[in-house]
């Protein structure tokens, strides 16, 4: 096939370039990605803590098996350990929770036994695959995750754990408020009250156990865009208007509006992360968004996950630890948010991963926080990040001498082409809202010219969103989208 129609995608993220692939593969040659900002990648972001690699944005190839796209290209293009590819990996489901070996520690300075811990993270998970049963059909029996979690956790901690003592009890109520913390942060959430309990079950998980890139994510990136011709990509370039709907003009009949040029084609991709759609729409569409997709993207959640990097001379945790949890035990209401944000803010910090293998990162924590208490910390110096962060680490190891060597944190909320980190389903959403996310303009049975605007990125995955596979999977979607427009316009012309 040789297509000469035009197409313009917005946003360099995983989902542009994956669009913008195919596209070339097939034989279009006129595509062009305009990018706001200098680099490739968006949410892919690799960096550096002093001589180690860090990511910045996107940690996981979740679920690495045969069915995800990244774990394939990551695989063929020789980026992942040798065993992230051994079959028993692949073979492994972990249900979006990898069986990662804890540390737990409490705010009165104290290692707790991971044995007096374990009844309620397995409450807590139980619970949490139970959720899948409810299919936003407006039966559910509550209308978040938290009040379902909260309710159903109370009822089962009378029956299961009436016979132990009162500390104990406490203690695995302040769990649940822990994992509850743990899955703002999976979820990019403020609260699990906010994330639908109907459409939580959408989202879908691959097996395989989670695994990193060891060279960093972005290798992925720089492998895909070497495939792509030279001068694709516009940098610095940030869309403000895409004016669609031309009525006129049969050819090149959007226009794409930078600052101080016009761009016109005859199709365009828009790739920007759901937390700019929300705040931007109004004035980045001309004719604006029609409705319904408009309310899918208000409905749609979209909030900050953040993580704090915390480097040590040496480690305070167990050698096979690979995920250390900060239990707080004053707080057994069953709680994921912090009521005083300014002074507790880190209060809402579950706990840390630890970078692993300590061959090649030495002593290095991730530390998860997410929601409003994480946009705070966003504000804050490095300086007031880190004093907070080594008092936190003092208090619950009950050691005052610990002194991180470097601490380095992520700003998903203030990074302006992003607003946030990623999309979940929130109060009232269901699949509709997701198929309206990727629905093109105009709208199907319109007369005007078709496909002039498409919709890729994460938060148009039916059930990936919020992934790296599943933005990718949505580039592939949408260029395909145009290539069988395309084979079918020249399969309907008369032979010559
Ligand atoms: C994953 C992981 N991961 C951590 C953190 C973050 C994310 N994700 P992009 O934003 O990349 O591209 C858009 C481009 O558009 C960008 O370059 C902009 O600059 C540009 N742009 C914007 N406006 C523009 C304009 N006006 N003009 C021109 N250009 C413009 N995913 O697979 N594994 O471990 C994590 C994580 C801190 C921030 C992640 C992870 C999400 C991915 O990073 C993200 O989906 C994709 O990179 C998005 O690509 P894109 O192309 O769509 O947009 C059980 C259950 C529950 C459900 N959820 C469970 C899933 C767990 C998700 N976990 C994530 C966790 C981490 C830690």
């Amino acid at each position: 096939m040789s297509v000469n129609a035009k197409v313009v995608i917005v946003g360099c993220g995983i989902s542009g370039i994956a669009a913008a692939h195919r596209l070339v593969d097939a034989g279009f040659h006129h595509v062009q990605i305009v990018e706001a900002t200098a680099r490739s990648g968006g949410r892919i972001k690799t960096g550096k803590l002093g001589d180690n690699i860090i990511e910045i944005g996107a940690n996981w190839i979740h679920g690495p098996s045969e069915e995800n796209p990244v774990f394939c290209l990551a695989r063929q293009y020789g980026l992942l350990d040798p065993e992230a590819l051994t079959p028993e990996n692949q073979e492994m489901d972990v249900e979006g929770h990898p069986p990662w070996v804890p540390n737990f520690f409490s705010s009165s300075g104290s290692k707790l036994n991971a044995e007096d811990i374990y009844p309620a993270q397995d409450m807590f998970l139980e619970l949490m695959s139970e959720i899948s049963q409810f299919k936003s059909e407006g039966e559910e029996p509550w209308a978040c995750v938290g009040d379902f979690i909260r309710s159903e956790a109370e009822q089962r901690a009378a029956e299961k754990w009436k016979d132990i003592d009162a500390a104990t009890r406490c203690l695995r109520l302040c769990v649940i408020s822990n994992m509850l913390k743990v899955e703002c942060c999976v979820n990019g959430a403020h609260s699990m009250d906010e994330v639908g309990l109907g459409a939580y079950g959408l989202y879908k998980t691959l097996p395989g156990m989670d695994c990193t890139f060891p060279g960093g994510y972005e290798g992925l990136v720089k492998n895909l865009m070497l495939e792509l011709p030279s001068g694709l990509v516009t940098y610095n370039r940030p869309v403000r208007c895409v004016h669609w709907n031309n009525t006129e003009k049969k050819e090149n009949s959007v226009m794409i509006e930078c600052d101080d040029e016009m761009i016109t084609a005859d199709h365009v991709i828009v790739t920007v992360p759901l937390g700019y759609l929300k705040k931007h729409h109004s004035t980045l569409f001309s004719p604006p968004l029609p409705l319904h997709k408009l309310h899918s993207v208000e409905r749609l959640g979209f909030g900050t996950n953040n993580k704090i990097y915390v480097e040590f001379d040496s480690p305070w945790w167990d050698a096979d630890c690979e995920v250390i949890y900060l239990l707080w035990e004053d707080e057994d209401g069953m709680l994921d948010q912090v009521p005083d944000v300014q002074r507790s803010w880190i209060k809402k910090l579950f706990g840390f991963t630890v970078l692993k293998p300590t061959e090649r990162y030495g002593h290095i924590l991730c530390g998860w926080i997410a929601g409003h208490e994480s946009e705070y910390m966003e504000t804050l110096s490095e300086q007031e990040v880190t004093h907070t962060v080594t008092q936190l680490i003092r208090r619950f190891t009950g050691n005052p001498t610990i002194t991180p060597r470097k601490v380095l944190r992520s700003q998903w909320f203030h990074d302006p082409w992003t607003c946030g980190s990623y999309s979940y389903p929130g109060i009232g959403c269901s699949a509709q809202d997701l198929e309206n996310m990727m629905e093109p303009l105009p709208t199907k049975g319109s007369l005007l010219q078709p496909l002039q605007v498409l919709f890729a990125g994460e938060a148009t995955h039916p059930c990936y969103y919020s992934t790296v596979h599943g933005a990718l999977l949505t580039g592939w979607r949408e260029a395909d989208r145009l290539i069988s427009h395309y084979s079918s316009i020249s399969a309907s012309e008369p032979r010559k």
